[in-house]
C-alpha cells in the first residue's frame, strides 16, 4: 500500500490477471441486467463522455431535471439495481477500514476518448466511510487536488488491477480523469477502461 498526496491510499496490482478477468465477468453480468446508459449533466443537459450503470441497493444517477442523486432504480429500465456481487463486498471489507457496509457501486465505462472533469463526490450523506475505486482495462491519468477547486493537483497513472481508497481526510478531495492511455491493457477486448466505485450513501441505521 502506498499513501498518495492528501492521504489517498493506493494498492498497486491488488488484483492479479485472473481476478481482473473474473471481475470483468461479474460486471458483464451486472450490465446485462442494468445496461450502461449516457448520463447527462444537471441544467445544461450536456451528456457525459463516460457511460454508467450501478449495482447495490442504491445507484448514483444524474439527469437534466433532477440532477445528481442516489436512487433505487435504473433510470432507463426502471428496474431495481442488481445486488452487490460478493467479490466487491469482500474487497470493501479488506481495504475499506470501516464497519459500515457499502450501499452502491457505480460502474463507469470509459472509451479511450472519455474523460471526467475535476469534481468532489459529495452526494452521499455519510463521509466517515471511504470511496473504494477499482480500475480495470486501459491505464488512465488520474488527478487529485485539494478541498478547493483552485488547489494544486497531483497526477497519478492508475493501471488495471489497482485499487484506490479515498477515506478520512482524502474523502472530499477534488479529483478527475484526464485521459485514458489506449492499448495499455489486453483485459478488455474492445479497449477502454472500467472503474468501479464502492460507496456508503446513508449514515448507520
Ligand atoms: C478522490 N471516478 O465516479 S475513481 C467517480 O476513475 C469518479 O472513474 C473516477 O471520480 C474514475 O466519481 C475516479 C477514484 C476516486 C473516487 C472518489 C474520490 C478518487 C477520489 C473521492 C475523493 C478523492
Ligand atoms: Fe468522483
Amino acid at each position: 500500500m502506498i499513501v498518495l498526496p492528501g492521504g489517498v491510499r493506493r494498492y498497486p496490482g491488488y488484483l492479479d490477471r485472473a481476478e481482473q478477468e473474473a471481475l470483468v465477468e461479474v460486471i458483464r453480468q451486472v450490465v446485462s441486467v442494468a445496461p450502461l446508459y449516457v448520463p447527462v449533466m444537471p441544467r445544461s443537459g450536456q451528456p457525459m463522455s463516460v457511460r454508467m450503470t450501478n449495482c447495490g441497493m442504491l445507484g448514483w444517477v444524474t439527469d437534466r431535471d433532477r440532477g445528481y442523486r442516489y436512487q433505487e432504480t435504473h433510470p432507463v429500465t426502471g428496474a431495481p439495481w442488481p445486488p452487490l456481487p460478493p467479490r466487491l463486498m469482500e474487497i470493501w471489507r479488506d481495504v475499506g477500514e470501516t464497519p459500515l457496509e457499502p450501499e452502491a457501486c457505480l460502474v463507469n465505462f470509459y472509451s479511450d476518448e472519455a474523460r471526467m472533469g475535476l469534481h468532489q463526490d459529495r452526494d452521499e450523506r455519510e463521509f466517515s466511510a471511504p470511496v473504494v475505486s477499482i480500475s480495470l482495462g486501459n491505464a488512465c491519468l488520474f488527478r487529485i487536488g485539494g478541498l478547493e477547486r483552485k488547489d494544486r493537483t497531483t497526477s497519478v497513472r492508475l493501471e488495471s488491477g489497482d485499487i484506490v481508497v479515498l477515506g478520512g481526510d482524502s474523502r472530499l478531495l477534488f479529483h478527475g480523469v484526464d485521459r485514458i492511455y489506449p492499448n495499455t491493457s489486453t483485459l478488455l477486448k474492445n479497449g477502454g477502461r472500467i472503474n468501479l466505485t464502492l460507496r456508503r450513501v446513508n449514515p448507520a441505521q
